[in-house]
């Protein structure tokens, strides 16, 4: 019997070292073990959160089908995290790179190590700006919030005070 395949979307982010190959070997890994119908979004390059001193990061949202349950994919997203060479270092710090599992299907979990939606999706433009780009149809399965609407309210609490994002592949053009 085969299980059923849930539609993830997960966070990308890397502020160190050659920030595109880490996303990109991030994604392989995450195509070849863990992702059907595979899709990312373009990378976009932010201002660390809360004005912390760190390199700007490079930042996506990639989704895909996923027969791992949610600890499985969590587990799988850590292993890809040191597979693709991220070195443990302080929590909030800067890093090669990093996965989080915004959305998983429409389940709501909290458990101690797993909070899914991802409870930050709201406050960081650069999840919502690749997750609007990549899944404009999605809406956050406990508040029946769009994707769009999110969006738009982040806007009116930061616009013209945050920087946005700025997507990389806009800027060569
Ligand atoms: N965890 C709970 N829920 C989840 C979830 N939905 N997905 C737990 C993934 N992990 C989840 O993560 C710490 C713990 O979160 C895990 O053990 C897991 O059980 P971690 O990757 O080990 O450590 P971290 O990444 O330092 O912490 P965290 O909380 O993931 O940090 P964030 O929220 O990712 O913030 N600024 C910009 N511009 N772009 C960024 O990407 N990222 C951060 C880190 C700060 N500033 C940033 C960015
Ligand atoms: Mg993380």
């Amino acid at each position: 019997m085969t299980a059923e395949a849930i539609l993830v979307h997960l966070g990308l982010g890397s502020n160190l070292g050659d920030r595109k190959k880490f996303l990109n070997m991030a994604c392989n890994h995450l195509r070849s073990e863990a992702l059907r119908e595979f899709r990312a979004s373009s990378i976009y390059e932010s201002e660390p959160l809360l004005k912390m001193p760190q390199p700007k990061y490079f930042n996506m949202v990639v989704s895909g089908l996923t027969v791992l349950s949610p600890q499985e994919l969590l587990k799988k997203c850590q292993q890809i995290e040191i597979s693709s060479g991220r070195i443990r270092r302080e929590r909030w710090g800067s890093r090669e790179i990093d996965i989080d599992i915004l959305s998983y299907g429409s389940r709501g979990i909290n458990n101690d190590d797993l909070v899914i939606p991802h409870p930050e999706i709201e406050n960081r433009s650069f999840v919502l700006m690749p997750m609007l780009e990549l899944s404009p149809e999605w809406l956050h399965p406990e508040t029946g919030i769009t994707i769009k609407e999110l969006w738009e309210n982040w806007l009116l609490k930061h616009e013209g005070q945050d920087p946005l994002p700025v997507n990389t592949s806009d800027k060569s053009s």
